[in-house]
């Protein structure tokens, strides 16, 4: 196994352990949501900023799996009826599908309760001041100063022309936040303070913002040219919904050349670190690249 594998394996055995087993429609659907499927970037990318950085990985257990709770459960509100309304995530059925309407609902609300859960118990190696920080982060990224922003703008968005900068707004605020807290938390899972942090959080920083925008434009490309079979989810759902999307304002030609650029400049912010950083490289050539 590459070391990208052996943190997937590591994520969904760590998630396996927190989702309580029961037969309750509650357990069963939040197990649903969450286990045997999606690429895991936000849960490899704690671990890849906890690399860079020299953390102890038992330390990064904690955070990744609080990302990946709170990007289920935004993927389950996503899907509704009130929202999307869409038939197949991962390739299954959705969970108010799979299950109904108001278990998806509070699977979700569930999900995201647990997250903040799991980053309130006492993290033994990382101080109180730097845990508290990292909640704020978590807290900042996922709410309405951030993922649910986004998702507002985006909800209004449908038919409307937006301007670039409008589209890397609601972009920044509903997929890229979320990626910037799973590189930035790790900063802060130490007891005070480690060498040189302030600089390699900053660079740390300017790597998340790109590849955040690059997984968006990577992501309105395969609506466009993957399959719902490769996707895992309906493709082609973008111009269905009338979306705003980097190839529908700038052209196709355009938005790749605007991944290329999105790429260049995470490797470029990641040029004072050494191997040291070669799985975030590597996440970010995966973003640029993915089919899925
Ligand atoms: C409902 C509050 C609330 C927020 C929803 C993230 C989000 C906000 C909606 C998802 C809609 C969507 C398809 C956005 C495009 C980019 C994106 C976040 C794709 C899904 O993330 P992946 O590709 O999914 O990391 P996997 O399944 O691999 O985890």
């Amino acid at each position: 196994m590459n070391s990208q594998e052996i943190y997937q394996q590591r994520i969904e055995n760590v998630l396996d352990a927190l989702l309580e087993k029961g037969e309750e429609p509650l357990c069963e659907s939040m197990r649903y949501a969450v286990l045997g499927g999606g690429k895991r970037i936000r849960p490899l990318l704690v671990y890849a900023s906890g690399e860079a950085l020299g953390v102890n990985k038992d330390l990064l257990d904690a955070p990744a799996a609080a990302i990946e709770l709170i990007h289920a459960y935004s993927l389950i509100h996503d899907d509704l009826p009130c929202m999307d309304d869409d038939d197949l995530r991962r390739g299954k059925a959705t969970v108010h599908l799979a299950f109904d309407e108001a278990t998806a609902v509070l699977a979700g609300d569930a999900l995201q309760t647990l997250a903040f859960g799991i980053l309130s118990q006492p993290l033994h190696g990382i101080c109180a001041t730097n845990q508290l920080k990292i909640l704020q982060i978590l807290t900042a990224s996922s709410g309405a100063a951030g993922m649910v922003k986004g998702q507002m703008i985006d909800l209004y968005a449908a038919g409307e022309i937006l301007t670039e900068d409008q589209l890397a707004t609601m972009h920044n605020h509903k997929t890229g936040a979320l990626i910037k807290a799973s590189v930035l938390m790790p900063t802060y899972c130490f007891e005070g303070n480690a060498d040189n942090l302030t600089t390699k959080r900053e660079k740390l920083a300017e790597y998340a913002d790109a590849i955040g925008l690059a997984f968006q434009v990577r992501d309105d490309i395969i609506d466009i040219q993957s399959d719902t079979e490769t996707l895992g989810k309906q493709q082609g759902s973008d111009s269905a919904s009338d979306k705003p999307t980097y190839p529908s304002i700038l052209g196709m030609d355009a938005a790749k050349e605007k991944l290329f650029q999105l790429h260049e400049k995470a490797l470029s912010s990641l040029s004072s670190f050494g191997r040291e950083a070669d799985l975030l490289r590597q996440i970010a050539e995966f973003i640029v690249k993915r089919i899925a």
